[in-house]
């Protein structure tokens, strides 16, 4: 018996002792004969089945969740390294390979906080940021000296994406065995003018390899380009036992089609985690405004303050001193030109 069925007892009893009815007169007042007493409340005490239903152990405590590593991200399933097992768990709402998360069982609960994130506009609706890697170091731009043509274009998008994200950028050229002169590389120069590393290497005769390997070890590094520029041979190149599947970029008019469909974290030996990711065609910028964009572009910096007007946008306004810069020589047109289409690509 409870404590509050003991109060109800003492006040059932004492009710029935004290309280006296208004009875008209001539009418005999007749008190209820049940008798309320301990044995009456304790009527559970006599029930086996409550009885059971009380006695039934209380359910355990949920066990602490399981922090674990996303190492793969694809259509419809997630991999998960949990304490050196890979678990197979279903997809989480935001989540990108390199996440670190909470696990209950199999079931992801909450992605812990990011240090950086690598991310872009869904292409189909740019108001919704998609994570293409989180908690990465290292930013490998892949583009081919040949088959695709060299196009700095996505380079210059992905400087500003790797500046925003607070990760370093890596430009690695590709398939130098297709190269028939130094002087192909020339499109890439105003990148070493900024101090960005650039790598040439090739995955078909493992020229460079060792060099991009020192580059990223012990870091965390995620391989961003369009699709056939060598990706996944470059891991496969690092780490022959990967055996990742790779395209031949003849077979869809040139364009490479996307052999990779998810993102995978791979680990070399030398303790670099690197980030296979599916080609990509468009790379949006997530998030940026256009007063921000000629902040990314370093080469202007000596010039943007001698502009005439101070909100100038270096493109149509006269007195501009950056124009003025690229006309003299002094700013590479290429990024000029880069930066007035990105510009022009921005929502207003
Ligand atoms: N000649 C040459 N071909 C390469 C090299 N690296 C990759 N390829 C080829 O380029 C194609 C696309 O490679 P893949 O790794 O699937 O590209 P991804 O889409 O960026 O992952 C495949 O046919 C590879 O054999 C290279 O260094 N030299
Ligand atoms: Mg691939
Ligand atoms: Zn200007």
């Amino acid at each position: 018996m409870t404590r509050e069925d003991r109060k109800l007892l003492k006040h059932f009893q004492e009710h029935e002792r004290y309280w006296k009815p208004k009875t008209p007169k001539g009418v005999r007042y007749n008190p209820p004969r049940r008798r309320i007493d301990a044995h009456s409340l304790d009527w559970e005490e006599e029930d086996p089945e409550i009885r059971a239903v009380e006695k039934r152990p209380r359910r355990k405590p949920e066990p602490p969740s399981t922090p674990g590593l996303v190492i793969g991200v694809g259509p419809g399933a997630c991999t998960v390294l949990c304490r050196g097992e890979q678990l197979t768990c279903r997809p989480f709402p935001g989540l990108a390979v390199g996440d670190r998360v909470l696990l209950d069982r199999r079931k992801i609960e909450q992605i812990l906080p990011r240090s950086t994130t690598l991310s872009r506009p869904d292409p189909h609706n740019p108001r919704v940021e998609r994570v293409i890697a989180a908690n990465i170091d290292v930013v490998v731009i892949v583009v081919s000296v040949r088959a695709p043509e060299l196009r700095p274009g996505l380079i210059d998008r992905y400087l500003v994406a790797i500046e925003r994200s607070g990760t370093e950028p890596v430009v690695c050229v590709n398939k130098m065995d297709l190269a028939e002169s130094e002087s192909e590389l020339a499109p890439l120069d105003p990148y070493h003018s900024l101090g960005i590393v650039v790598v040439p290497v090739s995955a078909a005769t493992g020229e460079g390899i060792g060099e991009l390997l020192e580059i990223l070890a012990g870091r965390m590094a995620v391989l961003a380009g369009h699709s056939g520029v060598g990706k996944s041979s470059l891991l496969n190149a690092m780490c022959p036992e990967l055996s990742l599947e790779t395209r031949s970029v003849s077979e869809v008019h040139g364009k490479g089609r996307h052999t990779t469909t998810s993102s995978q974290l791979y680990e070399m030996s030398n303790g670099a985690r690197i980030i296979d990711t599916p080609g990509i065609r468009e790379f949006g910028l997530w998030q940026l405004g256009r007063e921000e964009l000629h902040g990314h572009f370093h080469e202007f910096d000596a010039w943007g303050g001698e502009c005439r007007f101070a909100d100038c946008t270096h493109t149509h306004e006269p007195g501009c001193a950056v124009k003025q810069a690229v006309e003299a020589g002094q700013i590479p047109r290429a990024r000029y030109e880069a930066y007035c289409r990105i510009l022009g690509s921005l929502l207003g």
